[in-house]
Protein backbone atom coordinates (compact mmCIF):
# COMPACT_ATOMS: atom_id res chain seq x y z
CA UNK A 1 0.00 0.00 0.00
CA UNK A 2 1.04 3.59 -0.70
CA UNK A 3 0.63 6.55 1.73
CA UNK A 4 -0.27 9.66 0.17
CA UNK A 5 1.31 12.39 1.86
CA UNK A 6 -0.66 15.12 2.42
CA UNK A 7 -2.24 17.77 4.99
CA UNK A 8 -5.36 18.35 2.01
CA UNK A 9 -8.38 15.86 2.87
CA UNK A 10 -9.76 17.24 -1.01
CA UNK A 11 -6.24 15.41 -2.70
CA UNK A 12 -7.41 11.94 -0.96
CA UNK A 13 -10.83 11.92 -1.90
CA UNK A 14 -10.11 12.27 -5.05
CA UNK A 15 -7.20 9.25 -5.46
CA UNK A 16 -9.47 7.34 -3.08
CA UNK A 17 -12.33 7.84 -6.07
CA UNK A 18 -9.27 7.16 -8.92
CA UNK A 19 -6.57 4.31 -7.98
CA UNK A 20 -7.84 0.60 -7.61
CA UNK A 21 -5.59 0.34 -4.74
CA UNK A 22 -6.18 1.53 -1.40
CA UNK A 23 -4.90 5.19 -0.26
CA UNK A 24 -4.31 6.12 3.28
CA UNK A 25 -3.51 9.34 4.00
CA UNK A 26 -0.23 10.23 6.69
CA UNK A 27 -1.12 14.10 7.24
CA UNK A 28 2.30 15.26 7.35
CA UNK A 29 3.23 18.73 6.45
CA UNK A 30 6.72 18.36 4.79
CA UNK A 31 9.09 20.94 4.39
CA UNK A 32 8.15 22.55 0.98
CA UNK A 33 10.79 23.90 -1.28
CA UNK A 34 10.69 27.35 -2.24
CA UNK A 35 11.01 26.73 -5.75
CA UNK A 36 9.57 27.76 -9.48
CA UNK A 37 8.94 24.71 -10.32
CA UNK A 38 6.16 21.96 -9.49
CA UNK A 39 8.64 19.59 -10.00
CA UNK A 40 11.71 20.70 -8.00
CA UNK A 41 8.93 20.90 -5.19
CA UNK A 42 7.28 17.62 -5.28
CA UNK A 43 10.76 15.53 -5.12
CA UNK A 44 11.87 16.95 -2.23
CA UNK A 45 8.84 16.64 -0.63
CA UNK A 46 8.57 13.11 -1.54
CA UNK A 47 12.00 12.19 -0.32
CA UNK A 48 11.19 14.22 3.04
CA UNK A 49 7.84 12.32 3.59
CA UNK A 50 9.78 9.08 3.25
CA UNK A 51 11.84 9.69 5.44
CA UNK A 52 9.29 10.38 7.74
CA UNK A 53 6.92 7.96 7.22
CA UNK A 54 10.05 4.91 6.22
CA UNK A 55 7.17 3.04 3.94
CA UNK A 56 6.26 3.98 0.10
CA UNK A 57 4.97 7.32 -0.36
CA UNK A 58 3.23 9.74 -3.03
CA UNK A 59 2.72 13.39 -2.96
CA UNK A 60 1.55 16.19 -4.68
CA UNK A 61 2.51 19.39 -5.27
CA UNK A 62 -0.16 21.39 -7.66
CA UNK A 63 -0.40 24.83 -8.71
CA UNK A 64 -2.73 27.37 -11.02
CA UNK A 65 -0.86 29.48 -13.83
CA UNK A 66 -2.62 31.77 -14.57
CA UNK A 67 -1.29 33.23 -18.29
CA UNK A 68 -2.22 37.07 -18.44
CA UNK A 69 -0.84 37.43 -14.81
CA UNK A 70 2.58 35.69 -15.95
CA UNK A 71 2.02 31.92 -14.77
CA UNK A 72 0.79 33.54 -10.88
CA UNK A 73 0.24 32.18 -9.01
CA UNK A 74 2.01 28.77 -10.03
CA UNK A 75 3.64 27.30 -7.20
CA UNK A 76 3.04 29.99 -4.37
CA UNK A 77 -0.83 28.86 -4.90
CA UNK A 78 -1.40 27.38 -1.69
CA UNK A 79 0.25 30.61 0.31
CA UNK A 80 -2.17 33.04 -2.08
CA UNK A 81 -5.16 30.89 -1.59
CA UNK A 82 -4.37 30.81 2.67
CA UNK A 83 -3.56 35.15 2.18
CA UNK A 84 -5.77 36.13 -0.55
CA UNK A 85 -8.22 33.68 -1.23
CA UNK A 86 -10.14 32.52 -4.46
CA UNK A 87 -12.42 35.62 -4.91
CA UNK A 88 -9.38 37.80 -4.48
CA UNK A 89 -7.58 35.99 -7.40
CA UNK A 90 -11.05 35.91 -9.54
CA UNK A 91 -10.85 40.01 -9.05
CA UNK A 92 -7.47 39.86 -10.26
CA UNK A 93 -8.17 37.23 -13.36
CA UNK A 94 -11.53 39.59 -13.68
CA UNK A 95 -9.60 42.70 -14.78
CA UNK A 96 -7.56 41.10 -17.84
CA UNK A 97 -9.16 40.07 -21.56
CA UNK A 98 -7.40 37.06 -21.91
CA UNK A 99 -8.71 34.62 -18.59
CA UNK A 100 -6.96 31.34 -20.23
CA UNK A 101 -4.97 29.08 -17.06
CA UNK A 102 -4.06 26.07 -16.27
CA UNK A 103 -3.61 23.30 -13.63
CA UNK A 104 -0.80 21.24 -13.69
CA UNK A 105 -0.31 18.43 -10.42
CA UNK A 106 3.53 16.54 -10.08
CA UNK A 107 2.97 13.56 -8.25
CA UNK A 108 6.10 11.99 -6.78
CA UNK A 109 6.84 8.79 -5.95
CA UNK A 110 9.37 7.17 -3.45
CA UNK A 111 10.00 4.03 -1.65
CA UNK A 112 13.39 4.29 -0.91
CA UNK A 113 13.91 1.16 -3.26
CA UNK A 114 15.56 1.31 -6.62
CA UNK A 115 14.00 2.15 -9.37
CA UNK A 116 14.80 4.07 -12.84
CA UNK A 117 14.38 7.51 -11.73
CA UNK A 118 12.93 10.56 -13.79
CA UNK A 119 15.45 11.73 -15.45
CA UNK A 120 17.02 15.15 -15.15
CA UNK A 121 16.50 18.06 -14.23
CA UNK A 122 15.01 17.65 -10.89
CA UNK A 123 16.47 18.42 -7.65
CA UNK A 124 20.32 19.06 -8.39
CA UNK A 125 20.81 20.80 -5.79
CA UNK A 126 21.51 19.86 -2.59
CA UNK A 127 19.02 19.52 -0.14
CA UNK A 128 19.98 20.83 2.93
CA UNK A 129 20.46 24.55 1.02
CA UNK A 130 16.34 24.57 0.62
CA UNK A 131 15.73 24.25 4.67
CA UNK A 132 16.58 27.23 7.09
CA UNK A 133 18.02 25.42 9.95
CA UNK A 134 14.88 25.90 12.36
CA UNK A 135 12.69 24.07 9.49
CA UNK A 136 15.36 20.89 9.36
CA UNK A 137 14.94 18.19 10.73
CA UNK A 138 17.55 18.18 13.93
CA UNK A 139 18.27 14.81 13.34
CA UNK A 140 19.21 15.64 9.81
CA UNK A 141 22.92 15.13 9.48
CA UNK A 142 25.48 16.23 6.70
CA UNK A 143 25.04 12.41 6.18
CA UNK A 144 21.44 12.32 5.67
CA UNK A 145 21.01 15.02 3.71
CA UNK A 146 23.68 13.15 1.16
CA UNK A 147 21.94 9.95 1.57
CA UNK A 148 18.67 11.77 0.74
CA UNK A 149 20.25 12.97 -2.75
CA UNK A 150 20.27 9.43 -3.92
CA UNK A 151 16.61 8.36 -3.47
CA UNK A 152 15.37 7.86 -6.14
CA UNK A 153 12.04 9.75 -7.12
CA UNK A 154 9.54 9.28 -9.82
CA UNK A 155 7.37 12.02 -11.22
CA UNK A 156 3.86 11.90 -13.05
CA UNK A 157 2.79 15.21 -14.31
CA UNK A 158 -0.76 16.02 -14.86
CA UNK A 159 -2.09 19.22 -16.55
CA UNK A 160 -5.39 20.93 -17.50
CA UNK A 161 -6.32 23.36 -19.82
CA UNK A 162 -9.05 25.86 -18.41
CA UNK A 163 -9.85 29.29 -17.51
CA UNK A 164 -10.90 31.72 -14.76
CA UNK A 165 -14.22 32.23 -14.18
CA UNK A 166 -16.02 33.82 -11.19
CA UNK A 167 -16.95 31.46 -8.61
CA UNK A 168 -19.38 29.02 -9.54
CA UNK A 169 -20.50 25.75 -7.43
CA UNK A 170 -20.18 24.23 -4.52
CA UNK A 171 -18.03 20.84 -4.87
CA UNK A 172 -14.22 20.09 -4.82
CA UNK A 173 -11.39 22.58 -3.09
CA UNK A 174 -9.23 25.08 -2.80
CA UNK A 175 -9.51 26.84 -6.33
CA UNK A 176 -12.43 24.36 -8.07
CA UNK A 177 -15.23 27.35 -7.99
CA UNK A 178 -13.03 29.40 -10.42
CA UNK A 179 -11.29 26.95 -12.98
CA UNK A 180 -13.39 26.16 -15.61
CA UNK A 181 -12.61 23.43 -17.55
CA UNK A 182 -15.08 22.79 -20.73
CA UNK A 183 -17.49 25.01 -19.84
CA UNK A 184 -18.36 23.81 -16.20
CA UNK A 185 -15.89 24.72 -12.83
CA UNK A 186 -14.35 21.82 -10.88
CA UNK A 187 -16.61 22.85 -8.70
CA UNK A 188 -19.39 22.00 -10.96
CA UNK A 189 -18.31 18.40 -11.68
CA UNK A 190 -18.43 15.62 -9.12
CA UNK A 191 -15.47 13.97 -8.13
CA UNK A 192 -15.87 11.05 -10.75
CA UNK A 193 -15.87 13.85 -13.69
CA UNK A 194 -13.29 16.21 -12.21
CA UNK A 195 -11.18 13.10 -11.58
CA UNK A 196 -11.54 12.06 -15.43
CA UNK A 197 -10.13 15.10 -16.77
CA UNK A 198 -8.31 17.11 -14.34
CA UNK A 199 -4.51 17.88 -13.35
CA UNK A 200 -4.51 15.32 -10.31
CA UNK A 201 -6.33 12.54 -12.48
CA UNK A 202 -4.00 12.97 -15.48
CA UNK A 203 -0.78 12.58 -12.95
CA UNK A 204 -2.53 10.05 -11.15
CA UNK A 205 -3.26 7.69 -14.31
CA UNK A 206 0.19 7.91 -15.49
CA UNK A 207 1.37 7.05 -11.75
CA UNK A 208 -0.92 4.14 -11.69
CA UNK A 209 0.26 2.42 -14.94
CA UNK A 210 3.59 2.68 -13.71
CA UNK A 211 2.73 1.37 -10.18
CA UNK A 212 0.68 -1.75 -11.41
CA UNK A 213 4.02 -2.75 -13.47
CA UNK A 214 5.81 -2.42 -10.56
P1 LIG B 1 -0.19 19.40 0.67
O1 LIG B 1 0.98 20.22 0.15
O2 LIG B 1 -0.14 19.07 2.12
O3 LIG B 1 -0.47 18.19 -0.19
P2 LIG B 1 -1.72 21.74 -0.19
O4 LIG B 1 -3.19 22.04 -0.16
O5 LIG B 1 -0.78 22.76 0.39
O6 LIG B 1 -1.52 20.30 0.50
P3 LIG B 1 -0.55 22.12 -2.84
O7 LIG B 1 0.59 22.91 -2.32
O8 LIG B 1 -0.27 21.08 -3.87
O9 LIG B 1 -1.32 21.38 -1.66
O10 LIG B 1 -1.71 23.02 -3.40
C1 LIG B 1 -1.51 24.30 -3.87
C2 LIG B 1 -2.81 25.05 -3.80
O11 LIG B 1 -3.62 24.64 -4.89
C3 LIG B 1 -3.62 24.84 -2.53
O12 LIG B 1 -4.20 26.09 -2.20
C4 LIG B 1 -4.68 23.83 -2.94
O13 LIG B 1 -5.88 23.99 -2.22
C5 LIG B 1 -4.86 24.19 -4.40
N1 LIG B 1 -5.23 23.02 -5.20
C6 LIG B 1 -4.49 21.91 -5.41
N2 LIG B 1 -5.15 21.04 -6.15
C7 LIG B 1 -6.36 21.61 -6.41
C8 LIG B 1 -7.50 21.21 -7.12
O14 LIG B 1 -7.58 20.01 -7.68
N3 LIG B 1 -8.52 22.04 -7.17
C9 LIG B 1 -8.49 23.26 -6.60
N4 LIG B 1 -7.47 23.71 -5.90
C10 LIG B 1 -6.40 22.89 -5.80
Amino acid sequence: MVKFVTTNPGKIHEAREYLDSPVEQLDFDYPERQAEDLATVAAHGARAAYRHAGEPVIVDDSGLTIDALDGFPGPYSSYVEEKLGIERVWQLAKEESNRSASFRAVVAYCDGGSFEATPEPVDTDRRGDDLGTSERDSATTDQQVAEDEQLPVRLFEGVAPGKIVAPRGDGGFGFDPIFEFDGQTYAEMSTEEKNAISHRGRALAKFADWYAQR
